[in-house]
């Protein structure tokens, strides 16, 4: 039976990824940092009474910017694998926090790999480094490959691409099995509720049942190369099972807009967007409503929103100092050596995620009917 240990368990890779090894019949340690209340409600349904005999899964107080803390639960849980998740991962909060950043998501890889190699597991551990796409950043070439130079455009780039060389080095210097996967954006129904994606699909169901008027958001030109989170995991956990430790791309090698995301999130509900207007005057107005289809997805024909309503405004406040205009990656290397193929295309992804959020709000909507208060309100 096989350990693992996951630093950024309470995250959205972290509670898919420690399903994927449960399943696979690992012993699975991760990492959770003390909150003010729980932040574990990504792996509640994972968790294990801890008088049950046949536990595999256990939690421990830690944190990245934390040597000591980190090296104590390597030399106690021993594990065979460490997948390194946590980061402060969110790319506008990082040009808010860049020193914590710096440390967190760039010496905390260090940490890590460093604390394996005093331990004497340099030979024994295998390491995983959540490295992401973000390191391509200010576009030289695409689609983007192991081979494309890098230019990190964030505090949180930055500090990632750290953690890629550090990775990188300490495999070269002391030959340990140490991996990046360059991870394109990923998301699911998990996802962090300040992503874009996330944000647009809770949106979407919010309007469409009634709770919010608007959705304001930054830079519709974007495009990104966006997968789903239960593919990436599978990616991970293949990097690690190889003879020869290397980094990978991780990928699905389309690219979309992020007004196009808008336009099909809004049209699984059954409502139509029209575009109008140009750069920050830019505005989303409801051109139709198919009520049918409406009514198959939100089980209600009354809807809070007009055609001709504005849905969409265009906030400066969410664009970001330095931008990443244009990803989309090239995943052959995963897809020859590592045999990974995702199961997700981007249909199915947004699918997914609307479908989980609109079923999030329509509890709130019968809590409400019911006389409760409903709590999962904040934007
Ligand atoms: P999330 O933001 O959902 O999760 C991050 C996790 O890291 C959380 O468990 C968080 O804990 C934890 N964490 C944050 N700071 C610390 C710290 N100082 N010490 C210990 N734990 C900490 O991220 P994702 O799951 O989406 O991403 C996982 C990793 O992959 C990250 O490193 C991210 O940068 C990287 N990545 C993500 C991509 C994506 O598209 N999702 C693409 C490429 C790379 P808490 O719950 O307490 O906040
Ligand atoms: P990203 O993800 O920065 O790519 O990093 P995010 O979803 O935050 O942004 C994607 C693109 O959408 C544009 N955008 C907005 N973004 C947010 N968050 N909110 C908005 O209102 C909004 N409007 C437009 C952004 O400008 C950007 O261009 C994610 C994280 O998971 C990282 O940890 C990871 O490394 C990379 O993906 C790969």
């Amino acid at each position: 039976m096989k350990t693992a240990l996951i630093t950024g368990i309470t995250g959205q890779d972290g509670a898919y990824l420690a399903e994927l090894l449960l399943s696979k019949g690992y012993i699975v340690h991760g990492i959770k940092r003390r909150a003010s209340l729980f932040n574990t409600d990504r792996i509640d349904h994972l968790y294990q009474d801890p008088h049950e005999d046949d536990k595999r899964l256990f939690l421990h107080y830690g944190d990245l910017t934390d040597s000591m803390n980190l090296t104590r639960i390597i030399q106690e849980t021993k594990p065979d694998e460490i997948y390194n998740l946590a980061a402060m991962s969110h790319v506008k909060v990082s040009f808010d926090t860049p020193e914590y950043t710096a440390n967190a998501d760039g010496i905390g890889t260090l940490r890590i790999l460093e604390a394996v190699r005093l331990l004497g597991m340099e030979k024994t551990t295998k390491i995983y480094q959540a490295s992401t796409s973000e390191l391509y950043g200010l576009v030289q070439a695409v689609p983007q490959s192991e081979t494309t130079p890098f230019y990190p455009r964030s505090p949180y780039a930055v500090a990632k691409l750290y953690g890629y060389w550090i990775t990188v080095n300490y495999r070269e210097a002391y030959g340990m099995y140490a991996c990046n996967g360059i991870l394109f954006n990923h998301e699911s129904p998990l996802r962090g509720e300040t992503f874009v994606t996330r944000k647009i699909t809770r949106a979407v169901a919010k309007i469409a049942l009634g709770f919010q008027k608007n959705l304001y958001m930054g830079n519709l030109d974007a495009k990104r190369d966006w997968g789903h989170a239960k593919d990436y995991v599978d990616a991970m956990w293949r990097i690690l099972q190889q003879d020869e430790p290397e980094d990978y791309v991780i990928a699905t090698g389309v690219t979309t807009k992020v007004r196009d995301f808008i336009k099909m999130a809004f049209e699984l509900v059954g409502f139509t967007l029209k575009f109008e207007g140009e750069g920050l005057e830019e505005k989303g107005i409801l051109e139709s409503i198919d009520k049918e289809k409406a009514f198959e997805v939100l089980g209600t024909s009354t809807f809070n929103v007009k055609v001709g309503d504005v849905l969409v405004n265009v906030d400066p406040a969410y664009f970001r100092p330095t931008e990443v205009d244009l990803l989309i990656g090239d995943p052959n290397k995963a897809m020859t050596k590592l045999d990974w193929k995702p199961k997700y295309d981007l249909k199915l992804l947004v699918e997914d995620m609307v479908l989980s959020d609109v079923s999030l709000f329509k509890r709130d909507v019968h809590l409400m009917k019911g006389g409760h208060k409903v709590l999962n309100q904040a934007e």
